[in-house]
């Protein structure tokens, strides 16, 4: 341990990151940032052009939406500590540490889909040799048992090495908010499990230094895998059960946004709430890690399906809330204008997996519904098959539906909100993640929420 302790203490400890993706990248920019040799690597050629260019022309995507990202990818180009390359062999044979940020996502038939990462931990495997002595630590999100039987079998059967006498292997997920990483890499405690005690003190020592964050160790890598799907499953049926609930409380023309503040007075009472279903590259896929694991040993969390469920059908809820404007106004939906503003899965980021939009504009298409979109993020660009509008002000074309689909801060600023008072054809706002209070709706509108009474606002004053 003295060895690695000197070598990260004096920073002479090199560390590949394999995938310099929406967490890979900021992490390595975090190592190298405190001093460590880093090497970025990835597939993506362009990708690798850019972050070596200090950003590129158009700017990497996910540097938009992450406050910090682009002036410190800027500094440790110029200051040489990161060199982002696609030779893996190269740059890992000659690294101690070998961090990967591999995207993991399911199948079609909901199960984990490892074909990426088991790619990579082959290429690792056949290091052969030049892999003794270093530690593959896994940030990604995997299954409780992937590490221990499936990742280190693999690793030993192609290198024919023995994990704790040549190398060693650790995980430390990450669970950084996309929006917020970098400040959450600097502030969220990091789980870590490893092969073995003498790998977790040195992964403890790394992460501490090199993030300044705290560590909480625990006995293996499937204990620190579990840590991370249990918080994110965790939420997924919180917000199933507020997307749920949400709608029982409507029928009983009770407003459940009232309910939850309520409810939030009770010192244990977690606060989640209702919106247009869950999406992004986590919460969704994330539950189908456990059900997976857990049919392999002849036990079915329920729980998790049917709250996965729920959520799943969450847009077509919304799509009911869009019928139930149009029948107030007596519009058909074929030919009729819908304005859909926000298109990513959550507020003020520029991402679209797996977004609750997705499914609820194929809905509206397949109604010959005309559509209007825009974005904040995605200005001008063609995106889902769309053109995105420019900025908001098409609606005044004699909209008479809006659907805020995404609560970016622009659609809560007032601006926006004295923009609604000037759309004098405007009739309907169905307001997905209830952004609106009922008294900042103009006057002669339906205001339709997510788990609210319906409500035609028809004030004296306007
Ligand atoms: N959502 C609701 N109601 C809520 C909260 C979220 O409908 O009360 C929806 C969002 O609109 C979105 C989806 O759920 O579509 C996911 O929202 P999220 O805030 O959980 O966003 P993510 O997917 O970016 O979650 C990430 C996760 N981080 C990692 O997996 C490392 C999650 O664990 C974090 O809690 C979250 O960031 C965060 O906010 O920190």
């Amino acid at each position: 341990m003295e060895d690695w302790e000197k070598l990260i203490e004096k920073r002479d400890l090199i560390v590949s990151v394999v995938g310099i993706g929406r967490i890979g990248l900021p992490t390595a920019l975090m190592i190298s940032n405190e001093g460590f040799k880093t090497y970025g690597i990835d597939t993506d050629l362009s990708l690798v052009e850019k972050v070596n260019a200090g950003g590129g022309d158009p700017p990497i995507t996910y540097i938009i939406d992450e406050p910090e990202l682009e002036s410190l990818l800027k500094k440790v180009i110029i200051n040489r500590k990161l060199k982002a390359t696609t030779n893996f062999r190269n740059y890992t044979s000659q690294s101690n540490l070998i961090i990967l940020c591999i995207p993991t996502a399911i199948t079609e038939q909901k199960v984990p889909d490892y074909s990426v990462i088991n790619e990579v931990l082959k290429e690792i495997g056949q290091l052969k040799e030049k892999l003794a002595k270093k530690i593959v630590i896994f940030e990604s999100t995997v299954g409780p048992n992937y590490v221990e039987k499936i990742a280190i079998p693999l690793i030993e059967k192609v290198s024919e090495l023995k994990i704790n006498k040549d190398f060693w292997v650790a995980s430390c997920p990450e669970r950084a908010n996309p929006g917020n990483i970098i400040k959450n890499l600097n502030s969220i405690p990091r789980i870590v499990g490893a092969s073995n005690n003498y790998a977790r003190n040195i992964v403890s020592y790394f992460y501490k230094t090199a993030f300044k964050v705290n560590i909480f160790e625990v006995s293996n890598p499937r204990t620190a895998n579990s840590v991370k799907l249990i918080e994110n499953i965790f939420r997924v049926v919180n917000i199933a059960f507020a997307n749920e609930i949400s709608q029982l409380m409507r029928k009983f023309d009770i407003d459940y946004m009232e309910v939850l503040k309520g409810a939030a007075t009770k010192y244990n009472f977690l606060t989640h709430y209702p919106g247009p279903g869950v999406g992004g590259p986590c919460l969704p896929s994330n539950p189908y890690y456990l059900i997976d694991e857990g049919y392999k040993v002849s036990f079915t969390p329920n729980l998790l399906r049917v709250a996965t469920e729920v959520n799943q059908s969450q847009p077509f809820h919304i799509i009911e809330l869009i019928f139930e404007g149009l029948n107030k106004i007596n519009k058909p939906i074929a030919n009729t204008k819908i304005a859909i503003l926000g298109i990513s899965y959550k507020a003020n980021v520029k991402d679209v997996q797996i977004s609750s939009v997705i499914p609820i504009l194929s809905e509206l298409q397949k109604n010959n519904a005309i559509l209007g979109i825009y974005d904040p993020y995605y200005k001008e660009e063609e995106i889902l098959g769309f053109k995105i509008e420019k900025n908001y002000e098409f609606i005044k074309r004699v909209y008479s539906i809006i659907i805020i689909h995404t609560d970016h801060n622009e659609f809560k600023s007032q601006n926006f909100k004295d923009f609604l008072r000037e759309c004098k054809d405007l009739k309907v706002i169905v307001d997905c993640h209830n952004t609106y209070e009922y008294e900042e709706i103009p006057n002669n509108i339906y205001y339709i929420g997510v788990g609210r009474p319906m409500k035609y606002i028809n004030r004296k004053n306007n």
